[in-house]
């Protein structure tokens, strides 16, 4: 039996994980929202994004397995509005389901099921998704920010985006890639680079998200360079539902 079956088996049986990873203020260290990140439990193993998404996005698999992780984050999201917190929730998507016209449907029933409320959910894209057609990204970008929608472009700095389509795109935020973050103390180009994004960040009024952040003194780098948002094992590594809301908890 191919890993494709398993994995076409696995979704219809409940076998994926939602994990959170805190998204937190640079000064206070407060949390200020996640990314939620899939697994896959098989067998007794947690298996990693890395191992089965390219598989979904070439089997189709990832327009299901990308509808249980949209339901599954806003019913988190929920769950943490119900309790009093306001947080942002990000979700990564793939080409294939941003490209998808289901996808707009697909997000205004979720609101409609969990009762969300809109602006709680991010979604994570990448430079090279958008820019591939950029016309229609821009289409069901507007489409989706229409209800409600919020966007992060992912590991930024590593792709190709004009910055004449940064402004025309309604982003809400720029997530840095990590590769610069691990950089920043022994190489003045990427701390250089850092710099810049930041500022092209406030120029826009963006927000930024360091991903990555691992050491204290990458923290300390950032924190001079004004405020911003940090996600990295340095606040936590990404966590399942009940510990991260022991995290949440811990900092009220
Ligand atoms: O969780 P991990 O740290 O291994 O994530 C690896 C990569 O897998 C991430 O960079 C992310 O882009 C991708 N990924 C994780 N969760 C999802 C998901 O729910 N949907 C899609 N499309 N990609 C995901
Ligand atoms: O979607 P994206 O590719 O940005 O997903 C984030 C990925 O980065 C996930 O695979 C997550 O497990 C990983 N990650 C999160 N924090 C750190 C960190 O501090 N260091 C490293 N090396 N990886 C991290
Ligand atoms: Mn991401
Ligand atoms: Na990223």
């Amino acid at each position: 039996i191919s890993l494709e079956s398993k994995l076409r088996r696995g979704i219809e049986q409940g076998e994926l994980e939602l994990h959170f990873q805190p998204v937190v203020s640079s000064g206070s260290g407060k949390i200020h929202g996640a990314e939620a990140l899939v697994r896959w439990r098989h067998e007794g193993e947690l298996i990693a994004p890395g191992e089965f998404i390219p598989l979904a996005e070439e089997s189709g698999l990832i327009l299901p397995l990308g509808e249980w992780v949209l339901r599954t984050a806003a019913g988190r999201a929920r769950a943490w509005q119900d309790a009093g917190y306001r947080l942002g929730l990000s979700i990564n998507l793939s080409s294939r389901q941003f490209t998808d016209q289901e996808l707009v449907k697909l997000y205004l029933a979720v609101l409609a099921d969990t009762g969300l409320e809109p602006g709680r959910l991010y979604f994570e894209i990448t430079e090279s998704l958008l820019m591939k057609e950029i016309d229609r990204a821009q289409h069901i970008l507007g489409a989706l920010r229409d209800i409600g929608g919020k966007f992060y472009l992912d590991d930024f700095g590593t792709g190709y985006s004009s910055l004449a389509y940064l402004k025309r795109l309604p982003l809400d935020g720029l997530k840095i890639d990590r590769s610069f973050i691990r950089d920043i103390e022994s190489d003045a180009d990427s701390r250089a680079i850092v710099e810049a994004i930041v500022s092209l960040a406030q120029t826009l009024h963006l927000a930024i998200v360091a991903e990555g952040v691992e050491t204290t003194e990458q923290l300390g780098f950032l924190q001079g360079m004004g405020p911003m948002l940090i996600q990295g094992y340095l606040a936590s590594p990404p966590v399942p539902a009940e510990r991260f809301d022991a995290l949440l908890r811990q900092g009220d």
